[in-house]
């Protein structure tokens, strides 16, 4: 049986690769952070019966901590890792600029190190970012497009893509990087901008709450479906050789099109809602972000399934459910039930 670890297990790309994993018949071992609160959610559901042997368990690690990765990996000694752990807001990183460097930039070396110093190493997986392009010279990007990023992330991240071809090419790892443009889900965290609008439309459509604060609408991104993005993960460390990937959908919208998606699903008028807060803006934005997937297409024979609109519908169905349940708990507090 096929031994997988993944950092960033609890996150959206981590749940949906957990899933693929497991269904795929592999043992699959998560990082995850001590926390103060239960934050293993979008994962919960895939613990079976207790009393099976589990093929999903879950450690504790960080990516700041070296030694502990490196008594992981000789521990558990997997034969693919997958690093998706990161602080992954873009905003976020402005704000903590080192932190984010300490686990997007250096948390990826801790583990090529852990990696290239273990008996057996691993192939190796990097969750590189479309966020590397930033300010882009050209349109769309691809494999051979120049890098400007734009963000402590975006800088942290392009820092872990080199040190990824970097150990390939030094000490022959097998280690890919997935340049993976911006992709969502109805697990997608509530900060990032296509969740903020479908928690915010469906809680408006229901009367939960009055207005959405947004920032920069005219920013424009290739949304995928995460669901689809870890396919063409999985299938980069099948292949027989290490290697880049863009993975996109082709096509790009602007925050104002997924507004005007989301709030036309819910038959609402969203320039009566839809207020400007400048604390969204960012110091530097990356204005257009549009990738070309023709070498995965070829390369993996990935395809993505899920469009623009079929994603916003998705997101908007699953969160309207969510709205719902928290306007019959709302209706029971009021009821003293
Ligand atoms: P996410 O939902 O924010 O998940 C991030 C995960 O990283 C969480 O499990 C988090 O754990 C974990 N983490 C954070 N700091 C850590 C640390 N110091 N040590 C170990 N784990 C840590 O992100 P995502 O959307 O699934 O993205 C997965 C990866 O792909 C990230 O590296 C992201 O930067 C990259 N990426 C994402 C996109 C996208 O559009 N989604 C596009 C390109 C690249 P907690 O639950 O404890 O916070
Ligand atoms: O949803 P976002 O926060 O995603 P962003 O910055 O593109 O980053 C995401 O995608 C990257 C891949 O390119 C990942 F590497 C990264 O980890 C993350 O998953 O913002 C998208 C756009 C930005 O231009 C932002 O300025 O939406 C704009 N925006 C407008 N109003 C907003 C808001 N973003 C957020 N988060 N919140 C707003 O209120």
């Amino acid at each position: 049986m096929n031994k997988a670890l993944v950092t960033g297990i609890t996150g959206q790309d981590g749940s949906y690769l957990a899933e693929l994993l497991l269904a795929r018949g592999y043992e699959v071992w998560g990082l995850i952070r001590r926390s103060s609160s239960f934050h293993t959610g979008r994962i919960d559901h895939l613990y079976k019966d207790p009393h099976e042997q589990p093929r999903l368990r879950l450690l504790y690690g960080d990516l700041t901590d070296g030694g502990n990765l490196s008594a992981i990996i000789n521990e558990i000694q997997p034969d693919e890792v997958y690093n998706l752990g990161a602080q992954s807001h873009v905003r976020v990183s402005f704000d903590m600029p080192v932190y984010t460097v300490n686990t997007d930039a250096l948390g990826t070396l801790r583990l090529l190190e852990a990696i290239r110093l273990s008996s057996r190493p691993p192939k190796f997986y990097q969750a590189s970012s479309s966020e590397m392009y930033g300010k882009v010279v050209e349109t769309p990007q691809t494999e051979k497009t120049p890098f400007h990023p734009r963000s402590p992330y975006g800088c942290a991240k392009l820092y872990s893509f080199w040190q990824t071809v970097n150990y390939r090419e030094a000490y022959g790892l097998f280690a890919c990087n997935g340049i993976l443009f911006n992709h969502e889900s109805p697990r997608r965290g509530e900060t990032f901008v296509t969740r903020k609008i479908t928690r915010g439309a469906t809680r408006i459509k229901l009367g939960l709450q009055d207005k959405l604060y947004l920032g920069n609408l005219d920013a424009k991104r290739d949304w995928g479906f995460a669901g689809d993005y870890v396919e063409a993960i999985w299938l980069m460390l099948q292949q027989d050789k290490p290697d880049d990937y863009v993975v996109a959908t082709g096509e790009s919208h602007s925050v104002r099109e997924f507004v005007v998606e989301v709030f036309s699903c819910l038959d609402l008028d969203w320039t009566k809602y839809v207020e400007i807060d400048e604390r969204y803006y960012r110091p530097s934005e990356v204005d257009h972000l549009q990738g070309d997937a023709s070498k995965a297409r070829k390369a993996l024979k990935w395809e993505p399934k899920v469009g623009f609109k079929k994603l916003a519908q998705m997101m908007t169905e699953a969160d309207m459910k969510i709205a719902d349940r928290e306007r019959i708990i709302g209706w029971r507090e009021k009821a003293g039930q």
